[in-house]
């Protein structure tokens, strides 16, 4: 089966749960006491999409803003960058939508961009409304979707939206007989994976 690499960062304020969501994606585990990132963290995983294999390449940024310098090393050549804003905390929506202007600026011009609101097990103490973070995400035809990390809620869905979104290839190159190695990336651009 063919197995193609997209490069996925994941961005947005400290505390969020960026960490949490990447360590419910590939191991499936939720640490309570997980501190926070520094610099980055890399983990890979690979997911079927159709008759391909999504390997995902991802790069969980840290939140803090003296790290804030280092994120265009993660975003610049990403096929995918996952924002999450935490939804009981407003001013980590108000950090997201600075991310995005960013991105618009500075990042790939075609990169796929999915919001996720996280915390979502912690509705009682929402302060960002869900219709209002979904309109925005609309806005900039980003995907959009409220995760939990804690409850493995929609954190699969998440990384599953991303691969549909993913513009499909154009050629492919034969590596050996069971496997190919994906050479030619989506039409627009030719993107590096890390
Ligand atoms: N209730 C709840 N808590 C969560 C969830 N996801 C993460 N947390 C908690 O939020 C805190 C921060 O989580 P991290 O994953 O370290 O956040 P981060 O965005 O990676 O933070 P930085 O690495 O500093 O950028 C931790 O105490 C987590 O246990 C969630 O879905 N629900
Ligand atoms: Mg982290």
């Amino acid at each position: 089966m063919a197995i193609r690499e997209l490069k996925v960062c994941l961005l947005g304020d400290t505390g969020v749960g960026k960490s949490s969501i990447v360590c419910r994606f590939v191991q499936d585990h939720f640490d309570h006491n997980i501190s926070p990132t520094i610099g980055a963290s890399f983990l890979t995983k690979t997911v079927p999409c159709g008759n391909e294999l999504h390997k995902f390449l991802i790069w969980d940024t840290a939140g803090q803003e003296r790290f804030h310098s280092l994120a265009p090393m993660y975003y610049r050549g990403s096929a995918a960058a996952v924002i999450v804003y935490d939804i009981t905390k407003l001013d980590s929506f108000q950090t997201l939508k600075k991310w995005v202007k960013e991105l618009k600026e500075h990042g790939p011009e075609d990169i796929v961009v999915a919001i996720a609101g996280n915390k979502n097990d912690l509705g009682d103490i929402r302060e960002v409304p869900m219709k209002e973070a979904k309109e925005f995400a609309e806005s900039i035809a980003a995907i959009f979707i409220e995760t939990s990390a804690r409850n493995a809620v929609n954190v699969e869905e998440l990384f599953q939206k991303i691969s549909k979104q993913i513009p499909p290839l154009e050629n492919a190159e034969v590596e050996s007989n069971d496997s190919f190695k994906l050479t030619r990336q989506p039409s627009q651009t030719t993107r590096r994976c890390c």
